[in-house]
């Protein structure tokens, strides 16, 4: 039997990050880090319920259960990756237009705003987690998540994502999280992604 979770193909080339992101960070944090999270699942899920779940359904059902830690851990982790990588582009970045520039100018009141809360969500997620904007009832917000969590299980849209795993900059980056942030949030994220979540 095949194993039912499967790590998906990265929405780019390995070195399409470069210089911001090298193929060596994507290396370890694609190829070793979010290929560990996907061997995990699938080794929890042998013989299980879960196996039969979609990874979505996985993440809800294990959430907030202490029986089943490992099990959303690594599950929400392999739905994280995939997000994140996702949330990135090759000349991204910048302010936005579209609906969500328009949304993001009423929720946080110009993009400036925003790009400062995002930025210092992502720097105040002490140790390992995650810094999200999302969709919550009719406005954005900018929210921090500990490491696997996942803002979907408490009724907010993702929209976009940064890692603040030290996995994640210190091969490019060292102990510097703030200028990865900043290389992120001007240069690589994804707001045509983000404009897709938004559509549902
Ligand atoms: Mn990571």
């Amino acid at each position: 039997m095949s194993a039912p979770f499967s790590l998906p193909a990265l929405p780019y080339a390995d070195n399409a990050l470069e210089p911001l992101i090298s193929a060596n960070t994507i290396s370890f944090h694609y190829g070793k880090h979010h290929k560990a999270y996907v061997d995990n699942l699938n080794k929890l899920a042998e013989g299980k319920d879960i196996a039969q779940m979609s990874l979505v359904d996985v993440i809800k059902h294990s959430a907030g259960k202490a029986d089943m830690v490992g099990v959303f851990n690594n599950a929400a982790q392999i739905w994280n990756h995939t997000f994140y990588w996702n949330s990135l582009k090759p000349n991204g970045g910048g302010k936005p237009g579209g609906t969500i520039g328009a949304m993001i100018d009423k929720s946080f009141g110009d993009y400036d705003k925003f790009k400062a809360e995002f930025a210092n969500a992502a720097m105040t997620q002490f140790g390992s987690g995650w810094a999200w904007l999302v969709k919550d009832g009719d406005a954005l917000k900018v929210v921090k998540t500990p490491n696997a969590e996942v803002p979907f299980t408490k009724g907010q849209t993702p929209l976009l994502t940064i890692d603040v795993w030290e996995h994640a900059y210190y091969i490019d980056y060292q102990n510097l999280r703030a200028k990865y942030v900043e290389t992120l949030i001007d240069k690589l994220m994804n707001w045509e992604f983000a404009e897709k979540n938004l559509a549902g």
